[in-house]
């Protein structure tokens, strides 16, 4: 079974070819990947989230697309954003001293 993670850009609910795949990968039935471990005619997913990075778990609505020889479906998710406290800091330099204007306490 193959599986795409696609952006639902204009959140219609359906995958466009226009629309960015964030993540694509292959699970067969019965194979480490597939959580339920055995062949049974099904595949069971588990999506990870560690890279905190990852373009595949920003706030957005998706569409993941899971595909065989003989059927597609598409099943529609959301990540939302998590309300935090956000700060920046650090110090901004023409490459040998710091820039006018700023100082190291600036948001
Ligand atoms: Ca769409
Ligand atoms: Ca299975």
């Amino acid at each position: 079974m193959f599986f795409e993670q696609i952006i639902d850009l204009n959140n219609n609910g359906s995958a466009e070819a226009t629309e960015p795949v964030v993540r694509a990968f292959r699970v067969t039935d019965g194979s480490f990947y597939d959580t339920d471990g055995v062949a049974n005619g099904q595949v069971t997913v588990q999506l990870n989230s560690h890279d905190l990075l990852g373009r595949d778990h920003a706030p957005g609505n998706y569409l993941m697309k899971a595909t065989t020889s003989a059927d597609k479906t598409v099943y529609p998710f959301a990540v939302t954003a998590v309300s935090q406290a956000q700060t920046l800091s650090g110090s901004l330099t023409d490459g040998i001293s710091q820039l006018p204007g700023l100082s190291p306490t600036s948001r």
